[in-house]
Order: C-alpha cells, then structure tokens, then sequence
C-alpha cells in the first residue's frame, strides 16, 4: 500500500504514535509518505519505504496567522496525485482533518479518490475540539473522514458525548514497539542519580496543566518523607517554572532534578522505580505505557483511557483526580521493599505486552484494506 501519514512532527503523544507507525508500515513493506512541517521528531532513519514532504508555509506582511491549514491542504493534493497514494491517515484532527477534507475536494476535481482515516488522539477533542471555536469544524470533518479511529474506548465515548457523529468510531489503542523499549538498566547511570540506592520516581510529559504536574511533587514530597528517594521531571512546558518554584517552597530541590526534553527517554525509565501520571485528563497514556515497557510500574489518576491501560493493584494503582493523600500511599506501597516493587515492575512489563507493536500493527493494516475497499473508488 501507499500510505500518507499527516501529524504533528513534534515529541506530543500523537505525533510520536504517527511517525512510530508509519515505521512500521516501511518495515512491512508499504511506502509511507509523512506530510508534516518539520522532520518527525522520531524519523530518525533511513529507509527505502520512507518518504517525507515538507509544508512550507509562505508568510506575507498581510497574514497575523500565516494559512497552515491552506498549505498543508495543497501540499497533500500535490503528494497524492504525484505518488498516487491509496489512503491518507490524519492524526489529531485539528487541522488535519479538515485539510484533509479539502484536499480531498480538491483531488475529486481531478477524478482522483483518496480515503482518509482521520485518528482522534484525545485534547483534539476533550479539550480544544469541544471549544465552539472549532467544534463546527472539528465536527464536519471527522464526519467526512471515511475511517475514524480513537486511542480508546473512552475518548470514542467522549467523543460521541460530545459531538455529532453520524460515522461508526474503531478504538485502536496506542502500542509500543518492544524492539526499542526493553533495554537493561545502565548501573553507571542509576548511581549518578541516586547514590545511595534511593529510588526513583519519575514523571514525563509537555508540562501542560491538564497533566497536573503540582500533584507529581505533591505525592513525592510525602513519599520522601517515608522512603529515601528521587524524583526526575522530563520534559517542559507552561507550568515547569511554577513546579519548579514548588519544589523550593516544599524544601525537596535537593532530590528532584528536571531534565528538560529528553530524546533517549527509554534510557532514563529503565532506572526507573515508579511512573506518576495524575493527568487531569488523558486519553490513553502514551508515556505511561512507555513506562511499563522499561518495567516501570504506575500511579495514574482514573481519568479518561488510563483505567483501560493501567491495572489497579497489578501493575500500579489508580485514584481520583487530585487525590495526592491516595497517591502518595499508593506509592508508598509499590515502593515499601524490594520484593513488592519487582513484583510491581514485572506486572507493568506483563501488561505493556499487550499492547505490542506486532499486535496492533495488523488491526492498522487491516482497517485501510476496509476504509479502501468501502469507500468509492474513481480510477485514475
Ligand atoms: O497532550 C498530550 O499528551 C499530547 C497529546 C498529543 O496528541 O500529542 O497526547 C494525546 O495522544 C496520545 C497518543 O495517542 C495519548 O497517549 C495521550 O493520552 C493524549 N493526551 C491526552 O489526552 C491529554
């Protein structure tokens, strides 16, 4: 198959399952075409199967907002027509779909048919897709998509809550690619963080507030109190100066370090302890299962897709948005003794087994081969 693959090229949860799958997809033989405005964060290889076209954006004194969403419809009409694709994936609606949409028109002008699978990732509806802003839209074009697909059962819950769907919703959950993500702890490194053999908690996202991060410190600043231990902050965002100012204020600095945006994010959780992931909101848990795969167990809250990922008392535990009390003796108990938290560690990498690249690669495949075949087709 020739498959067209339009993401955000950034670290941001869609965009790493993206790029992740169209990989995949070249390894398997289909010829994957990336449509993005930088290079995927995570296209980091060559391959024969892999292609990537560029959206440059003209600016002109005119423009406050220079027309993404216009240059990114024509460059997809231009791709589809030239490498004569089979179907177009869009992952995250806002803008994609509706570009999508309009490339679409504008290919039929030309007697050309592309299928669109539009992939709904989670703030794309829970949280900017449901504004009036661009709920109109948002809702027009994941009704013109000829497959939809959500991370999980939740966010297809949501979003039929939320907006009106008239097209039937497939839940593929995200995956992890184990090829990747099972690597042996590197000792040198652990010690450099935690001397004295603490253990390390961990938390990774954008620092967005739907991820809660004041709740990460919160739950460690009582743990500490119980159990020597580190804490480590990857990544950045809205709220990292604010955690950061937290951490002052509880006197913890000494045993939590921010790392800033980390590339070699499997390196650093496989000295890991413990994944905290209090989301607000979240409609899987990417970085949670990226966690488990490096055998880190987790503490989420029950937001959203995390109890379809997360299994209470097996790999982790889950409470209630905001209850730091909870999450703090939760923690308290993965991490009490040796025993306990390997018990914990094994779970996590059990249960990440079931969202194996190899098994959820085929239901992707198999979901193009049926968009293809149901939607119309116009000969070239
Ligand atoms: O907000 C983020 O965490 C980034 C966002 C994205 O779309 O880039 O992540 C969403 O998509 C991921 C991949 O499908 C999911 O695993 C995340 O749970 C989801 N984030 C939220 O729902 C907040």
């Amino acid at each position: 198959m020739k498959i067209g693959i339009v993401c955000y090229p950034t670290f941001g949860g869609s965009g790493v399952v993206a790029t992740e799958l169209g990989k995949a997809l070249a390894n398997e033989g289909h010829q994957v075409h990336f449509i993005t405005y930088s290079r995927p964060a995570r296209l980091d290889f060559f391959s024969a199967n892999l292609f990537y076209h560029e959206v440059s954006v003209r600016d002109y004194p005119l423009f406050d907002y220079a027309p993404y969403e216009s240059a990114l419809a024509s460059k997809v009409v231009d791709v589809v027509r030239f490498e004569q694709l089979d179907v177009l994936h869009v992952h995250y609606a806002i803008p994609h779909a509706s570009a999508a949409f309009m490339a679409k028109q504008i290919l039929a002008s030309y007697g050309i048919h592309i299928p669109v699978v539009t992939t709904l990732h989670g703030t794309d509806i829970t949280l900017v897709g449901k504004d009036p802003t661009y709920k109109p839209v948002v809702t027009f074009s994941i009704n013109q998509s000829d497959g939809v697909t959500t991370v999980s059962q939740d966010l297809k819950d949501d979003t039929l809550k939320h907006f009106d769907i008239t097209k039937e919703i497939k839940v593929i959950p995200n995956f992890i690619d184990f090829n990747r993500f099972s690597l042996q702890a590197k000792d040198h490194f652990k010690k450099a963080i935690a001397p004295n053999n603490e253990r390390i908690l961990i938390h990774t996202s954008n620092f967005r507030r739907v991820k809660r991060t004041a709740d990460v410190i919160r739950v460690f600043e009582k743990v500490l109190a119980v159990i020597p231990s580190k804490l480590l902050m990857v990544g950045d965002g809205p709220e990292r100066s604010y955690n950061e100012q937290l951490c002052r204020t509880l006197n913890i600095c000494d045993n939590v370090r921010f790392l800033g945006k980390q590339d070699a994010i499997e390196e650093i959780l496989s000295v890991s302890d413990l994944f905290l992931i209090p989301s607000e909101s979240e409609s899987f848990g990417l970085a949670a299962l990226e966690a488990m795969a490096c055998k880190v167990p987790v503490l989420s809250s029950n937001a959203g897709g995390l109890p379809e990922l997360n299994v209470n008392g097996f790999c982790g535990f889950l409470d209630d948005v905001g209850d730091v009390e909870s999450m703090a003796k939760h923690a308290i108990e993965i991490l009490k003794d040796d025993a306990t938290l390997a018990q914990f560690k094994e779970n996590a990498y059990k249960r990440a087994q079931d969202f194996d690249l190899k098994k959820i690669l085929p239901v992707y495949i198999d979901y193009y081969k049926e968009v293809i075949e149901n939607s119309v087709k116009v000969k070239f």
